[in-house]
This record gives C-alpha cells, structure tokens and sequence, in this order.
C-alpha cells in the first residue's frame, strides 16, 4: 500500500499537497518548522526535522513510508541530501519536485554570483541602498559592509539584534510585481540581492528590478545530488500514481 512523505516548505510543494489530497492518496506533508505559522495543508502534516538522514531512515521504516518527494526549495539542500541518502539506505523510490532555474533575459542587468560570500564582495565601495531579498538565516556576511543603508526581508519578525543596522520588512510572500515595484520606487532601492529560487512566488522582485533597470547580484544554487528530477506537480502525481495503482 502506498504511503507518500513529501518533503514541502514551497509553494509548488503546497500545489502538489492539494492534488494529492484530492487523489485521495495516503500522504503525509512534513515542514523543517523553520516559521512560526507555515500555512495549512490539506494533508497530515509533521513539523521540525529528523534528525539527520539516519533519522529520516528511521522515520521511513517507522511510519512505513513507500515514497518520497522532496518537494523543498532548491536552497535547502542539507534536506535534500539527506532525503537521497535516506532513500538509498532504506531502498525507497525518490522523486525531486524541483523549479527550474530563473534564466537572465536580454533586459536584465545580474551579476551571478557562486555564493553569499561572493554576493557580499559583488557590491559597490560606495554607499548604496540594497534589498536583501534572501530572508533572514544568511544576512551576516553582508555586516562586512556596513555602509550600505539595508532594507531585508523577513517571514517572521526579527527575534533580537540585527547583525548590522537595516529596515526589516515582514512578508511571507507570494509577490506581486505592483508591490515589489512600488516597495522598491518607495525605498529608493539602487541593488537587490537575491538567490535563483526559481517559481514564481519570489520572482516579481526580477520583474520589478528589469523594469527599474536596477543591478540584481544573483546567488546560483548549490549543487545537489544526482536524483529523479521533475519541474511539474502533473509528473510527480503520474510518478505517484501509476505507482499507486501497481501497488509499486
Ligand atoms: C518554512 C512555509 C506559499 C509558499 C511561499 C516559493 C515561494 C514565498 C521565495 C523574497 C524571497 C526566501 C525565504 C522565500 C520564498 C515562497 C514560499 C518562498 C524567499 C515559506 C515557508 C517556510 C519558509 C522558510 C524560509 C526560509 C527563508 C526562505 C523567505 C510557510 C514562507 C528568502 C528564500 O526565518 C526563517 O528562518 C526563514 C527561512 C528558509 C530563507 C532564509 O534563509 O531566511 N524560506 N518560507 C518552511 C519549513 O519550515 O519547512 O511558512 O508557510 C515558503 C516560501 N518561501 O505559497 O505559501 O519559492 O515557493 N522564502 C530565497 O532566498 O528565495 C523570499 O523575500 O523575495
Ligand atoms: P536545510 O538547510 O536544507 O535543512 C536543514 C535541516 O532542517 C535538515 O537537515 C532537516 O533537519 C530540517 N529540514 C529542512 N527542511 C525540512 C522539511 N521540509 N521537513 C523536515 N525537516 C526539514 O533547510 P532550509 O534551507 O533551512 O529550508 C527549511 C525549509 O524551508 C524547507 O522546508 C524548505 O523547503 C523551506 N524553504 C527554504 C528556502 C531556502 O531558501 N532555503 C526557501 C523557501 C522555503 P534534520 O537534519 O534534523 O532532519
């Protein structure tokens, strides 16, 4: 009997946990509990990690899980690791639901970058108003260059001090390009930095910046493990599903 433990936290996992759902499926949806409300699923939910990929493994054995779909953003790739690892350990099919990467256009003016650490040598010497759209876990390297006026972007209200002087914005996102184009004019925002999530529920800030003609530093991702990778919810519910009539 089939029993799916999709790995979520994005907005392509919530698609996915809707049809899922409505297929009737026997499915348990799984945040890392790294917010304080993530938003409902219409699915058993678990909150908080493993404990490591053994502690996935266990996990797997424990709660008889027969699938996995890592449906997590393609920045959180200590998860991702860990559920190919677990996967292999425990011989459980695995599929990645993974966004493809935003493409630089004609009109876009980026300077890609390999990682944080790069980002933060890609700004100006000079004082510049900087929107760091990359959320709140990897903001303090860029304390190495105070003399930017910062406005960053969080989910949840910061819990204590900053590491360095910067206006927080509180939002969960989806975007929409109106907002980030309006947040951006109003704040005279001169450089975004932004890592290449990919979807569309952060990319109205790429929009916004192309029409604004505003340089944007652009973290590639990390290199994930080799493993079944789909862009669409339709292929992983056919992966799912022809599973789940085989009894597979
Ligand atoms: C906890 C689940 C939906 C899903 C919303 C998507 C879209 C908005 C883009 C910007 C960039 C950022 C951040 C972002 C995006 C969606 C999607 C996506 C980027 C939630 C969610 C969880 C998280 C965790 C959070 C991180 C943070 C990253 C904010 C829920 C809302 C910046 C990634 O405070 C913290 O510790 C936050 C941590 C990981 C990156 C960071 O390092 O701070 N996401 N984001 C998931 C869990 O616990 O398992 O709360 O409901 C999901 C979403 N985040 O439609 O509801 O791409 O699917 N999330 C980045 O760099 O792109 C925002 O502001 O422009
Ligand atoms: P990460 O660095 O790859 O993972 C760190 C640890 O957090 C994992 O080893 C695991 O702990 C736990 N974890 C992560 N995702 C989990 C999940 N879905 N269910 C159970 N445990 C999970 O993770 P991250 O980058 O912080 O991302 C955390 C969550 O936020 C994920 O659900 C991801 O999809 C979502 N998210 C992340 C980003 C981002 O920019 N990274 C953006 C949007 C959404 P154990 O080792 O103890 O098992």
């Amino acid at each position: 009997m089939m029993r799916a433990l999709i790995l979520g936290g994005t907005a392509d996992a919530n698609l996915l946990a809707d049809n899922v759902s409505r297929a009737g499926l026997d499915a348990i949806y799984s945040y890392g509990g790294r917010t304080r409300a993530p938003s409902n699923q219409p699915l058993p939910t678990r909150i908080g990690g493993f404990g490591g990929a053994s502690g996935l493994a266990d996990y797997i054995r424990r709660e008889g899980i027969t699938h996995v779909v890592d449906a997590t953003h393609p920045f959180a790739a200590e998860m991702s690791r860990n559920a190919t690892a677990a996967c292999a350990e425990t011989g459980t099919p695995l599929i990645a639901l993974e966004r493809a990467p935003w493409a630089r256009t004609s009109n876009d003016n980026w300077i890609e970058v390999a990682d944080i650490a790069s980002a933060v040598a890609a700004l100006p010497e000079h004082r510049a108003r900087v929107f760091l759209a990359i959320g709140r876990q990897h903001i303090a390297p860029f304390g190495a260059r105070p003399q930017h006026a910062y406005t960053l972007r969080f989910v949840d209200p910061p819990e204590g001090a900053l590491p360095f002087d910067a206006d927080v914005i509180v939002s969960r996102g989806p975007f929409t390009l109106d907002g980030e184009l309006e947040m951006m004019q109003v704040r005279g925002i001169e450089w975004i930095v932004a890592r290449n999530s990919g979807g569309s529920g952060a990319h109205a800030k790429i929009d916004a910046a192309r029409a604004l003609g505003l340089p944007v530093i652009m973290v590639a991702r990390p290199q994930l493990p080799k493993r079944l990778r789909v862009e669409s919810v339709a292929e992983v519910m056919q992966w799912l599903g022809h599973r789940a009539c085989l009894g597979a």
